[in-house]
């Protein structure tokens, strides 16, 4: 069987590739996986958005929050500020909301904003958010479809040569990293940035169990559809006869690792064939795949991850009705 759509270009073809190929590897390991980052086609995407507006998933208000009151402080410590680097700016709502509490701080500098995502829809997004701003100073963005590691290569070649850079990863992203995996990238943001500039990082904290399954497995259901389009993503894509209804989204909380873990479980003994991984497979009845981690840290954890890549801290916001950290560091 051939997959159901023929993708049109080499870049697409190259695309499907790798998702077959990571497909064939992870869920034939044990326990059984997917990686997280194929979560986000453009109906993932949307669904991740919708999370965002639940009453139950706190991370995106509690930052946007904390962003729009304490913007100014943010601005003034990284003053005089020449350049944005974004790490997944999604919207671009997250940077705008900081301009703007920040707009005095900003008076009269010339700045850019470098945007860094994979998905070409995002960046497009986001750009035209900026743009739209009627802030003052007008800043020049540049969108860099990429890997945030190739991203941030290119960001750091082309920042502006007067002012500090202030590098933003936000939206808890850091927390869809394993331990070593974090570590490892915020060495890579600490190597794209020079002594003196700053980066800022949103983090979920951990939180009380009940609180935290309420955010992963909602009563609206919008996050376990969130997760079952990684099998429709991957009918689609690669030709597989997933049976949806058979799946059942599970979040659990993993203490000992300090993370959610989502879940698809196997409501029934089934046999699934993925023809462009060149896959079959057979699932027992209540076996899972491994969708996703979401790390959730103690506010000392967070330092402790910074300073080990060598940075400094200057300040820490923390919302603590929502259990949310903003950390703003300096590059040592
Ligand atoms: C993008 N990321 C930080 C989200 C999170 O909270 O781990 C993705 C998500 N998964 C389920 N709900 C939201």
């Amino acid at each position: 069987m051939r997959p159901s759509v023929v993708p049109d270009s080499a870049a697409a073809r190259a695309a499907i590739q790798t998702f077959a190929g990571d497909v064939a590897y992870y869920l034939t390991l044990t326990p059984r996986q997917l990686p997280s980052r194929y979560l986000y086609d453009a109906l993932g995407s949307a669904l991740f958005e919708a999370i965002c507006e639940l009453p139950w998933y706190r991370i995106t208000r509690a930052e946007r929050n904390l962003l729009a009151s304490r913007g100014d402080e943010i601005l003034a410590h990284a003053d005089p500020l020449g350049t944005f680097i974004e790490l997944g700016p999604g919207s671009g709502e997250k940077l705008a909301a900081l301009v703007l509490a920040g707009a005095a701080q900003l008076h009269g500098a010339r700045l850019t904003a470098h945007l860094i995502d994979v998905s070409a829809a995002a960046l497009d997004l986001a750009s035209r958010t900026l743009r739209a701003l009627d802030a003052n100073p007008s800043i020049e963005i540049v969108a860099h479809q990429a890997t945030y590691e190739a991203g941030l290569v290119q960001a750091a070649a082309r920042r502006r040569p007067a002012g500090r850079a202030l590098a933003l990863f936000l939206g808890s992203n850091i927390g869809n990293f394993d331990p070593p995996g974090a570590d490892a990238f915020l060495r890579h943001i600490r190597a794209a940035l020079a002594i003196g500039d700053f980066l800022l990082i949103g983090t979920d904290l951990v939180k009380p169990e009940a609180e935290l399954l309420l955010a992963y497995d909602d009563p609206l259901g919008v996050t376990a559809a969130f997760n079952r389009n990684l099998l429709v993503r991957i009918n689609r894509e690669l030709g597989a006869d997933f049976d949806l209804a058979s799946f059942r989204h599970r979040a659990v909380w993993n203490d000992a690792e300090s993370r959610v873990e989502m879940h698809l479980v196997a409501a029934r003994r089934q046999q699934v064939r993925i023809p462009a991984a060149f896959l079959e497979v057979t699932l027992a009845a209540g076996e899972a795949i491994w969708t996703e981690s979401s790390y959730k840290y103690r506010p000392d954890a967070v330092l402790r991850i910074l300073e080990r890549a060598g940075f400094q801290l200057a300040e820490q916001w923390i919302h603590e009705e929502d259990g949310f950290a903003l950390t703003l560091v300096e590059a040592t």
